[in-house]
C-alpha cells in the first residue's frame, strides 16, 4: 500500500542540473509543487478509505471509476504526483546525449532519427496551451508523442509514459521567463537515457 503518499526524495542536489534548469526552480518545484499534489492527494483519499490500497497507477488507469466528488483531486493531484516522481528520475547530473539500445531504435524505426523524435516532442510540448506536459508514451503498440493538459497522464489513456518532460510555467519561469522552446532545448541536456531506457522495457512488458 502507498498511501498516504510521501513525497519523493530527489536523488540529486537542487543544483545538479545548473545550468540548464536552477537550483531555485529546482527547489520550489520540488519541495512546494510536488508536496502540495501530495497532501492534496492524500486529503482527497482520505474521504475514500476504500481506495487506499490503490496505487497512483491503478487510480489514474481507472480514473472514471474514481467516486466524483474526488475525481477531479485525484487527476489533478494524482497526475501531479506521478508525473513528478517520474520527471525528477528521467532526470540527472551528468544528463543529456542520445539514447542507446532498443530505445534507440525503436526511435529511429518510428520517428525516422533522434533529432526529428526531439523536434516532434519539442513541437508537442510547445504547442501546448496553457499548462500540461509533453511526453512520448508507449500506447500498447508502439511509441508515440503527444502533449496532455494540466497534469492529465498518459496513465488515464491506458499508455505508459516512456518520457514526459513539464512545460508548467513552475518548471521553467525563473531563468527561461516565457522562453518555453530555450527550456525544452535546455532540457535535453538533463536527460538521463539509462532510465529512459529503463522506462520503456518496463512499458513494453506491459
Ligand atoms: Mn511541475
Amino acid at each position: 500500500m502507498d498511501y498516504p503518499f510521501k513525497l519523493p526524495e530527489l536523488s540529486y542536489a537542487f543544483d545538479a542540473l545548473e545550468p540548464h534548469i536552477d537550483a531555485r526552480t529546482m527547489e520550489i518545484h520540488h519541495g512546494k509543487h510536488h508536496a502540495a499534489y501530495t497532501n492534496n492527494l492524500n486529503a482527497a483519499l482520505e474521504k475514500h478509505p476504500e481506495l487506499q490500497n490503490q496505487s497512483v497507477e491503478s487510480l489514474l488507469g481507472g480514473i472514471e471509476g474514481v467516486p466524483e466528488d474526488i475525481r477531479t483531486a485525484v487527476r489533478n493531484n494524482g497526475g501531479g504526483y506521478h508525473n513528478h516522481d517520474m520527471f525528477w528520475q528521467i532526470m540527472g547530473p551528468g544528463g543529456g546525449g542520445e539514447p542507446q539500445g532498443d530505445l534507440a531504435s525503436a526511435i529511429q524505426q518510428t520517428f525516422g532519427s533522434i533529432a526529428d523524435f526531439r523536434k516532434k516532442v519539442n513541437a508537442a510540448a510547445t504547442g501546448q496551451f496553457g499548462s500540461g506536459w509533453g511526453w512520448l508514451v508507449w500506447n500498447g503498440k508502439g511509441l508515440e508523442v503527444y502533449a496532455t493538459p494540466n497534469q492529465d497522464s498518459p496513465l488515464m489513456r491506458g499508455h505508459q509514459p516512456v518520457l514526459g518532460v513539464d512545460v508548467w510555467e513552475h518548471a521553467y519561469y525563473l531563468r527561461y521567463q516565457n522562453r518555453r522552446p530555450d527550456y525544452l532545448e535546455a532540457w535535453w541536456n538533463t536527460l538521463n537515457w539509462s532510465e529512459v531506457g529503463r522506462r520503456f522495457q518496463q512499458a513494453k512488458q506491459g
